[in-house]
This record gives C-alpha cells, sequence and structure tokens, in this order.
C-alpha cells in the first residue's frame, strides 16, 4: 500500500493537485480522493500513522501561542468597552437627575420671578397713583399758599399764624365760607394771648369762628372742636343769651368779637343772619385745613 501510495504521488505530482487525469480505457479518477483512499487504507493496515513525533508536537505547541494574543487583546478591549459602557451609563444617570434637579429649579425661579413681577407691577402702579397724589397735594399747595400769601400780605402774623379780615361784611355763614375760598378758616381762639393779639387787630365787630347752631348751648368751633375742650371764655357778662329780640326766630347761634357798641375784647352770640366782617385764621406752613 505504501508503495501504491507513492506510486499515485509520483503520477500526481506531475499532473497538479486537484486535477484529473484521464486513464486508460476512459477512467477518470479523482486524485485527491485517491491519495486520501491510499492514506486511510495505509491506515487501516495498522501503519502508525497516529505516531506523534515530541519534537514536532512541541513545534505545534509553540507555534499555535501566539494566535491567543489576538483572543486576549480582543478580550482586553471587550472589558475596557464594557467599563466604558458603564461609566457611561453611570455619567448619564447623573447628568438626567442634574438635570431634573435644574429643570424643577427653573420651574421654581420661573414661579418665582412670576410673582416678584407681579408685586413690582403692583408696586409700580402704586407709585403711579401716589405720584398723581402728590402733584395733585402741590398743585393744592401751590393754590392755597398762593391764596394765603395774597391775603396775607395785608394781614398778621402770630405764632406761625396768618390773621387776616374781610373787606366786606357778610353773614356768617357767607364769612365761613370766604375764609375756605382764601385756604383759611373762621379764627379760632384757644388762650387769652391769641384773644388779645385778635383784638388788636380789629377796630369793629368781627365774626369768629364759633357757633351753636347745630344743637342750642352746644357751642363748637368751625374744626368740629368742642368750646368745653379749649376750657376758656371771653363771653361779655351774660352772654350768650340767645336773644330773639333781634328778629330771628333761631335767636343768636354766632358769636361774634364785639358788639355794636365796642367791647371789642369780648365775645357775644348773635343772629348769625346779621352781616359783619371776619377774622380769617391760617397756619403758614399748613394748606390742608379741611371745614
Ligand atoms: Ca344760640
Ligand atoms: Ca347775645
Amino acid at each position: 500500500m505504501e508503495g501504491d501510495i507513492y506510486a499515485n504521488k509520483e503520477i500526481f505530482s506531475h499532473l497538479g493537485k486537484g486535477s484529473k487525469t484521464r486513464l486508460p480505457k476512459g477512467q477518470n479518477i479523482d486524485m485527491d480522493m485517491e491519495i486520501y483512499a491510499n492514506t486511510d487504507a495505509k491506515e487501516l493496515n495498522g501503519a502508525p500513522s497516529c505516531h506523534v513525533d515530541p519534537s514536532a508536537q512541541t513545534g505545534a505547541e509553540s507555534s499555535s501561542a501566539p494566535h491567543r494574543w489576538p483572543q486576549v487583546l480582543l478580550a482586553v478591549l471587550c472589558l475596557i468597552l464594557l467599563c466604558g459602557l458603564v461609566a457611561l451609563g453611570v455619567l448619564y444617570v447623573e447628568k438626567r437627575n442634574k438635570s431634573d434637579s435644574l429643570e424643577a429649579q427653573n420651574r421654581n425661579l420661573s414661579v418665582f420671578l412670576f410673582s416678584v413681577e407681579q408685586k413690582l407691577a403692583g408696586t409700580e402702579r402704586n407709585l403711579e397713583e401716589l405720584l398723581v397724589k402728590h402733584r395733585n397735594l402741590l398743585k393744592n399747595f401751590s393754590d392755597s399758599a398762593s391764596k394765603v400769601c395774597t391775603e396775607c400780605a395785608n394781614g398778621k402774623n402770630y405764632q406761625g399764624k396768618c390773621y387776616f379780615s374781610s373787606t366786606e361784611k357778610m353773614t356768617w355763614i357767607q364769612s365761613r365760607d370766604y375764609c375756605k375760598s382764601k385756604g383759611a378758616h373762621l379764627v379760632i381762639i384757644h388762650n387769652k394771648k391769641e384773644q388779645d393779639f385778635v383784638h388788636s387787630t380789629i377796630e369793629e365787630t368781627r365774626w369768629i369762628g364759633l357757633s351753636d347752631r347745630e344743637t342750642e348751648r352746644t357751642w363748637r368751633w368751625v374744626d368740629n372742636t368742642l368750646l368745653s375742650q379749649t376750657n376758656t371764655t371771653f363771653w361779655w357778662q351774660n352772654e350768650p343769651d340767645n336773644w330773639i329780640g333781634g328778629g330771628d326766630p333761631n335767636g343768636e347761634d354766632c358769636a361774634s368779637m364785639g358788639d355794636h357798641n365796642g367791647n371789642l375784647n369780648y365775645w357775644f352770640d348773635a343772629s348769625c343772619e346779621k352781616k359783619k366782617k371776619c377774622v380769617c385764621e391760617v397756619e403758614l406752613f399748613r394748606s390742608d385745613f379741611d371745614l
């Protein structure tokens, strides 16, 4: 058999591996199959075909060792890639958490900002209203100051107040309204010094800001304070007597300093319909007196 194998190899060597030869009498034989057939036959006949030369085996192991490096390298690369993926996953979760936290903070800030904007808008509206009021007050003050200055140019000052008399005789109501039109009010007398000062400014009877028109015998000043509160009166003898003999059925409900006989340093009640000049009073640094 061994001889046949080598014989076939000699034949095939010059024909080439994998080629076919044409045998006599028209038989084509696959040469590879013939070789393997011969080899198998040799092994079956007990030839030492499975014997491995130790030197050859050592050479095979040493030659297969380098083929493991790509596998090891591939495993290392896979491990690195896996670690990278895990790290990316962790980073993604952290970023996602931070993003959610920032979004929540952003929403809270938006709500807070909206609230601040609303308050700011309210404050601006209040400021505009205050500015309007301030302008109106300045205008009123300017108008009042202008009126007061005009009247006080011919009046007299006493303890920060200006006193001036009307030039025309009027009823008590007309006198009250006249003083108001000048940014002042009918004079209110709080003490003896003020009484004496007003007395020094007049040469005949004048209306003052005192009456009991609303309730008989309850005398009130034009600022609505009760006469009893000031605890200072300068009535003449039996005054006030609410005398009805003068022709006014309501009697006498308005107070004047002096009467037709003089007596200018005393008070008299008289008919409010009588016409007299009046004394007005205004604080020089205050124009918001509202009667
Ligand atoms: Ca009266
Ligand atoms: Ca009287």
